[in-house]
C-alpha cells in the first residue's frame, strides 16, 4: 500500500483504495499492461508523477482518437509513444474541459503505447479509450465473382482464395473443368 493510502486508512479505514489500483503498471515499454480498441480501461495516476502505460498494436496508415477522461483525476495529460518508447504525439486539455484528447495516424504498423498521466502534482482516477475513426483498411478482392477472373485450377492441384465479404449470391453454381477458368 502506498503511502497516501496508508495515511488515508489511518485517518479513515473505510476509505475507498482508488490509489492501489494502477499502481503497478509500468512506464515504459516493459509494461504488461494492455489495451483493446473500443475497451475502455479505468485506473489511477497513484502519485504525483505517475505514469501507466498501454501497449497496443496499431495499423500503419489507420487513424485513431485517444480520449483520457479524468474520474476523480482533474487534469489528465496523454501521450502516445511508438515502439521503442519514443513520444510520437502528446495532449493535455484537448478534451472536455481539462481532459486529454487527440487524434493521430500511424506512420507504422506494430506496437505503440498509450501513456496516462496527470498534469502537475494531481492524483486520481481516469478512463482511457481508444478507437479507429477512418473506415479501416478495404478488402482487397483475391478473384473477382465473373468470368473475368484471373483464378485458374487445374484437376489435382490445390487452389486457395479469400471470400473477403458478403456471401455467395444463392442458385450460384461451381463447375469445375480441366485446364480451364471456372
Ligand atoms: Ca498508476
Ligand atoms: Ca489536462
Amino acid at each position: 500500500m502506498c503511502v497516501a493510502c496508508r495515511l488515508e486508512k489511518t485517518i479513515n479505514p473505510h476509505a475507498p483504495t482508488l490509489h492501489e489500483t494502477g499502481f503497478g503498471i509500468a512506464a515504459n515499454i516493459g509494461t504488461a499492461a494492455d489495451i483493446a480498441l473500443n475497451s475502455p480501461v479505468i485506473e489511477t495516476i497513484d502519485f504525483t508523477g505517475d505514469q501507466d502505460w498501454f501497449r497496443i498494436t496499431l495499423q500503419a496508415g489507420g487513424t485513431y482518437a485517444v480520449a483520457l477522461t479524468g474520474l476523480t483525476l482533474s487534469d489528465p495529460f496523454l501521450s502516445v509513444h511508438n515502439g521503442g518508447g519514443t513520444q510520437i504525439a502528446f495532449d493535455d486539455d484537448g478534451g472536455v474541459g481539462l481532459n486529454a484528447f487527440l487524434t493521430f495516424t500511424s506512420t507504422f504498423g506494430g506496437t505503440h503505447y498509450l501513456s496516462a498521466g496527470a498534469f502537475g502534482a494531481e492524483t486520481g482516477s481516469y478512463e482511457l479509450l481508444i478507437t479507429r475513426t477512418d473506415a479501416g483498411p478495404v478488402a482487397r478482392d483475391d478473384y473477382t465473382a465473373t468470368t473475368a477472373t484471373s483464378g485458374v485450377v487445374g484437376l489435382g492441384l490445390d487452389a486457395t482464395g479469400t471470400i473477403e465479404t458478403g456471401a455467395i449470391p444463392t442458385g450460384s453454381r461451381w463447375i469445375l473443368w480441366p485446364g480451364k477458368r471456372c
